[in-house]
């Protein structure tokens, strides 16, 4: 059943990006030796800049890196190493980049840095609670928030008991998770929620998450899903060594039509096709 995707206009610092009629792409850039999928390939400076433009020129509309590995069971990085990966790739982009540029961070000091060279999006795993000055710092900057839902950390976060009522669980989050940005400052224009696909679901959860989209939707706020490689779909697949693309393109499809706005993707230009023809069947006009 398609959902109905509401539209919205995101702010993001002085730009503004149309969100509800095209489901709209984040190209994926890991700038980390350790990295689920991409990790050590894109250290170098020089590569990242590269793989960053072919995300754009593949038709992305927003570029997320990050420098610091999320995956089950890691334990962090420092700030200061986090910034070591981060800046030149940043400093090189700056300027001339063409689409909107976020960071996968929770840490304020490197979001700091990141926006002083150009970032427009913060994307926090942890939804402003990582850092207690991370909230200040989005609503001083007008970056866009990206604020996403984890239970524990990456260190603990597949370790069971789940949740018994994931949605409940996830609307209730939403409530406090928006309220944190609010009274911070954040402008409500600026913030997008993510249920966080993989962080702290079982595999039944996450695919319960993405059928019922519309719930974290109805709190009026657009949704971002990652689901791009992640386990669940090698787990769904019987075979978690099997190449997941083709699973992904079914799940940004899935996510398109149960009313998703934005898609975290590694594979941009196949998963950009797979999100048209979803909005295409949704019945979600094509263009901006
Ligand atoms: N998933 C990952 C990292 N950051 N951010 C948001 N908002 N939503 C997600 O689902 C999400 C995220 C994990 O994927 P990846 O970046 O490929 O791996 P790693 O964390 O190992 O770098």
């Amino acid at each position: 059943m398609a959902a109905t995707r509401k539209h919205h206009t995101l702010h993001l610092r002085d730009r503004r990006l149309e969100l509800g009629r095209r489901t709209r792409i984040m190209g994926v850039l890991n700038v980390t030796p350790d990295s689920f999928s991409d990790g050590g390939r894109y250290l170098d400076a020089g590569r990242a800049e590269e793989r960053a433009w072919k995300i754009a020129e593949e038709g992305a509309d927003i570029l997320d890196i990050g420098a610091e590995s999320t995956r089950p069971g890691s334990a962090g990085v420092p700030a200061a190493e986090e910034m070591r990966r981060l800046l030149p790739v940043l400093e090189r982009l700056a300027g001339t980049y063409p689409i909107p540029i976020s960071v996968d961070t929770a840490k304020a000091e490197v979001a700091r840095a990141a926006l002083e060279r150009g970032a427009s999006i913060l994307n926090d795993v942890t939804a402003l609670e990582g850092d207690p000055d991370m909230a200040a710092e989005a609503a001083r900057s007008g970056a866009a928030v990206i604020l996403m839902h984890m239970r524990g950390t990456p260190a603990t976060m597949q370790r069971e008991p789940f949740s018994p009522d994931i949605l409940a669980e996830l609307e209730a989050w939403a409530e406090v998770a928006v309220a944190r940005a609010r009274n911070a400052g954040v402008s409500s224009d600026s913030i997008v929620l993510d249920p966080g696909i993989g962080f702290g679901k079982s595999v039944s959860q996450n695919l319960e998450i993405l059928r019922n989209l519309d719930r974290l939707a109805r709190t009026g706020y657009p949704v971002l899903v990652g689901t791009s490689r992640k386990s669940f779909i090698g787990a769904v697949l019987g075979d978690p060594a099997r190449d997941r693309i083709w699973g992904t393109g079914a799940t940004v499809a899935a996510s398109a039509i149960f009313g998703a706005h934005i898609v975290r993707v590694h594979d941009v230009a196949p998963m950009r096709d797979a999100a048209l023809l979803a909005d295409a069947i949704a019945g979600d006009a094509p263009g901006e």
